[in-house]
């Protein structure tokens, strides 16, 4: 029997919790070595050796060690058994892979660092909110829910009918974002981005990868 998959990182990061969301979602047992990129003096000296950027997650399989997480999903999602987690159909596929570079290049950004950062993770920690960016993320943000509310359409998923990839890079930034009041007065402006929300929160994948 092969030793499970291992991914390395923390249950906090957007990053890693799309990994193991993929991994859930397709039934693969693995296991999260934890790494701690905030820790006082930075990660392990030898984490390096698996992600020479020094950030989270890094995934090892076998004999194959990979970091990036468009590059760990998709392989997980190609290489194992399992629901497809990326649409056959060109073009559909295609709106997949633009919702997850809107997740990466703007919602993560904006939405994740911009507001809730800003808003409930500065505070909790006893740092000051930067109001100055907190305002200017905020117009960020609502263009970044407009674009993918427009995108979603009538769909129950962000891309048709199935559960994809883009909804598992979305979701780990909203969980963020909606904790903030900001976060939840703008998705009230997008009705299918509310219901595709509930549908995604109440996945036991995403109560299994609660940040602690
Ligand atoms: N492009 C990377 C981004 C990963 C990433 O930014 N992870 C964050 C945690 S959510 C991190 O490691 N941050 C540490 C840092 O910025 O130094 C990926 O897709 O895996």
């Amino acid at each position: 029997m092969t030793a499970p998959p291992r991914l390395f990182g923390a249950d906090y990061s957007v990053y890693v919790r799309i990994a193991r969301l993929c991994l859930i979602e397709k039934g693969i047992e693995h296991q999260l070595v934890p790494i701690d990129i905030f820790a006082a003096g930075g990660p392990p000296a030898d984490y390096l050796a698996k992600h020479p950027f020094g950030r989270i997650p890094a995934f090892e399989h076998q004999d194959i060690s990979l970091y990036e997480t468009s590059a760990i999903t998709r392989y997980i999602d190609e290489a194992f058994e399992g629901p497809h987690l990326q649409p056959l159909d060109p073009l559909q596929r295609a709106r997949c892979n633009q919702l997850i570079s809107i997740a990466d290049n703007y919602a993560y950004p904006h939405l994740v660092w911009g507001v809730y950062v800003e808003r409930v993770s500065k505070p909790g920690r006893g740092v000051p909110t930067d109001e100055e960016k907190l305002v200017a993320a905020l117009p960020k943000a609502r263009n970044c829910l407009m674009a993918m509310s427009q995108l979603m359409g009538d769909a129950p998923w962000l891309v048709g009918e199935h559960l994809t990839l883009a909804d598992l890079y979305a979701a780990p930034m909203f969980d963020y974002f909606l904790m903030a009041p900001e976060g939840a007065d703008l998705i009230r402006e997008h009705a299918n981005l509310q219901e595709w929300w509930a549908r995604m929160a109440s996945r036991p994948s995403m109560a299994a990868t609660q940040p602690s």
